[in-house]
């Protein structure tokens, strides 16, 4: 399926707060606000260079991770999930990322993940029509049966994987569609993923398993050459992107923008 639109939000001054497990980077690396402002452009500058409309939100100084929309939500055709974020600092991200949804889906598509219920959009992959839902400390199993109940109305599948090595799903497996998935040696033996052709990470790039499938071509942050040789090996045109504030709070490239 191709993409048209994408919503993004600027980082903001407080980004220097995010949350980070310093999986990617030393322990109390923190980003540089006017680098992450200008790597911020230059992603949405690649999205609109793909074809999308992007619609860039003004940053928001009390959530200092709010430049990671993919989170608060989760997009696809025919409805909307505003998801639940574990964390205290992040859970208002739900109510400001709202109205933007509300530009693109009428009130009968819009659906919440409600408490106890966890959810955050970095835990779902979408494979075809079935959402993958990554149980980990941010998505829990309330949250995902929630996400199943509103997506089966809507013609789509869901289901479970456990998330063992750090935040979200997507840090460890990444679908880039024909079937291709970039994985952990983790993840490579979950049975849920037998049937995709599976590439496994050095464990020295973990961060570059985040990259992200956009219409054809796969944005890869750039620092990886391992990672990138595997993905043109299989024949995707890429473009290198320099996320290396935002990698200092555990972002990546799939985390700064919904698409639908
Ligand atoms: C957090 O810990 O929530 C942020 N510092 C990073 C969120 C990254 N989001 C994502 O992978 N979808």
């Amino acid at each position: 399926n191709m993409f048209t639109k994408a919503i993004t939000k600027k980082p903001c001054k407080a980004l220097i707060d995010g949350i980070s497990t310093a999986q990617f980077v030393a322990a109390g690396e923190k980003p540089e606000y006017e680098l992450s402002a200008r790597q911020h452009d230059k992603y949405v500058e690649i999205l609109e260079s793909l074809g999308l409309e992007v619609l860039d939100l003004e940053a928001d100084e009390r959530y200092p991770d709010s430049c990671f929309t993919e989170d608060p939500a989760v997009v696809m055709e025919r409805c909307a999930v505003i998801t639940n974020p574990a964390k205290d600092s992040r859970n208002g991200e739900k109510e400001e990322i709202l109205p933007a949804i509300r530009k693109f889906y009428s009130d009968d598509q819009i659906f919440y993940i409600k408490a106890p219920g966890t959810m955050e959009g970095g835990d779902v992959m979408r494979t075809g029509d079935h959402f993958y839902v990554g149980l980990s400390d941010r998505t829990n199993a309330e949250g995902a049966r929630q996400f199943n109940e509103i997506v089966t109305k809507f013609g789509y599948t869901s289901s479970t994987v456990p998330v063992t090595e750090g935040l979200h799903l997507k840090d460890f497996a990444i679908y880039l569609e024909n079937n291709n998935m970039l994985v952990t040696e983790t993840v490579d033996k979950l049975e849920a993923f037998k049937d995709f052709n599976r590439f496994i990470i050095d464990p020295d790039e973990l961060y570059a398993i985040n990259s992200l499938y956009i219409n054809g071509t796969v944005l890869v942050p750039e620092g990886y050459p391992k990672t990138l040789k595997i993905i043109e090996d299989l024949g995707y045109p890429v473009k290198l992107v320099d996320t290396s504030e935002f990698r200092k709070i555990d972002g990546s490239l799939t985390c700064l923008s919904l698409r639908f």
